[in-house]
């Protein structure tokens, strides 16, 4: 018995080594950019900025050589995604989903010095408080609003109260929001309470509204399906403590034979431009092989948040290469990016719910694209004269007749 033990012994220390050693590289890799891309509007990295492999070690594998003489993963996590994203402190800053092999989520920052790449997770999880039992957490969006508070709203799930014995996947989806002044000291706030019986991608705008609290929903009456709900809605909330919104209004419908056929759901907290609040979605439409997600763009008015002043068709990112393939492939999700003082955007993105991405751009780029950008013209013959009318121009420009 004595050599084997021996032998899991040195086994031990050269596997924390060994694995100490890869992690380390792969949280110091660079990350050029794909020049494979090129579209003009944004930028996309050869490699994703978080992947579960970035998770710390000291979060999967148990160190104590008693119990895991062979060094081996205990609690393994299985992706990252569906960031919310800051600024703090001189460092770009991912609120991430961290989903463990059990399939349960949690939040997790990771902090790089320039958003592109080496990212580092801090060495513990956000430890949030409950308000009452929940099953799941995901999808943080992080807003710094005026009131001087830091709020993370993201959806809240658990199994459905009505849902059959035997009906083991109906959930209920709520959103829950918390709040900080600094990303360690945590206050969770009751859910939100809006006329919908449920909800998902919510998000608190930065600024007051008529002296309230103001929301983006998106109301559903379904967990997957939104049945006679869906779109993005909008609502006022007089006091944050107690949750309680008043009526919902949509404000970007979903419409037929369009990105956003299925479903479709705010973004980040939208970024205040001198032309109007800037906003990020993601759109579903349903396809042989699934949902397909990709992220689109639309502008509101600085006056009125929820009046869309600019919304371009067609989607503005979809899945790319090996973004497409993944736990649920396909999928392009967004809920966090930044602004540099110079006027670059980082926008972040889950790719099929496995890993984070970013795209680089501006906020001039942004907001000409969306000023610029037709509308979709929601049928062929509407989308073909837009067509027809860039080709002919681009002809008599290129002929040198304007
Ligand atoms: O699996 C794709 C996405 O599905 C949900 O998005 P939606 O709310 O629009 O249905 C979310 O659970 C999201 O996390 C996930 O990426």
């Amino acid at each position: 018995m004595a050599p084997a033990k021996r032998t899991a012994t040195s086994s031990f220390a050269s596997r924390v080594r060994e694995v100490r050693s890869a992690h380390e590289k792969l949280l110091r890799r660079r990350n050029p950019v794909d020049f494979s891309w090129d579209n003009g509007v944004y930028e996309r990295f050869q490699n994703p900025v978080l992947t579960a492999a970035h998770a710390p070690i000291e979060w999967r594998y148990d160190f104590d050589r008693a119990t895991n003489p062979f060094f081996m993963e205990r609690l393994g996590i299985n992706a990252t995604l569906n960031p919310g994203a800051f600024l703090w402190k001189g460092k770009v800053c991912l609120v991430v989903r961290v989903e463990g092999y059990d399939r349960k989520s949690f939040f997790a920052i990771a902090e790089s010095p320039n958003g592109i790449d080496q990212f580092r997770f801090c060495p513990e999880p956000l430890d949030l408080p409950e308000v009452k039992p929940e099953t799941n957490v995901y999808d943080m969006r992080i807003t710094f609003h005026e009131d001087g508070w830091i709020y993370g709203v993201f959806c809240s799930e658990s199994r459905a109260k009505k849902a059959a014995a035997a009906d083991l996947s109906s959930a209920d989806a709520q959103a829950g929001m918390v709040r900080t002044r600094d990303f360690k000291k945590w206050e969770r706030l009751p859910n939100l309470k809006t006329p919908s019986s449920q909800q998902r991608n919510v998000v608190l705008h930065p600024e007051f509204v008529k002296g309230q609290y103001a929301f983006y929903t998106r109301p559903m009456d379904g967990f997957i399906d939104v049945g006679s709900g869906g779109g993005i809605g909008w609502t006022l909330c007089r006091d944050i403590t107690s949750g309680k919104t008043g009526k919902e209004e949509i404000i970007d419908e979903r419409a037929y034979h369009t990105i956003k056929e299925v479903k479709n759901g705010q973004g980040p907290p939208p970024l205040k431009t001198r032309h109007g609040w800037l906003h990020l979605a993601h759109g579903v439409r349903g396809c042989a092989s699934g949902l397909r997600y990709v992220l689109y763009a639309f502008m509101t008015s600085l006056d009125d948040p929820k009046k869309i002043i600019a919304q371009p068709g067609g989607h503005f990112l979809a899945p790319y290469e090996g973004e497409r393939i993944g736990d649920v492939s396909n999928v392009t999700f967004t809920n966090g990016w930044v602004e540099l003082p110079d006027g670059t955007v980082l926008i972040y993105y889950g790719g099929s719910d496995t890993r984070c991405y970013v795209a680089r751009t501006t906020v001039d780029k942004l907001v000409d694209w969306c000023l610029n950008t037709p509308e979709d013209g929601l049928t062929t013959r509407r989308c073909l004269d837009q067509r027809l009318a860039l080709i002919r121009r681009n002809q008599q420009i290129l002929a040198g007749k304007k």
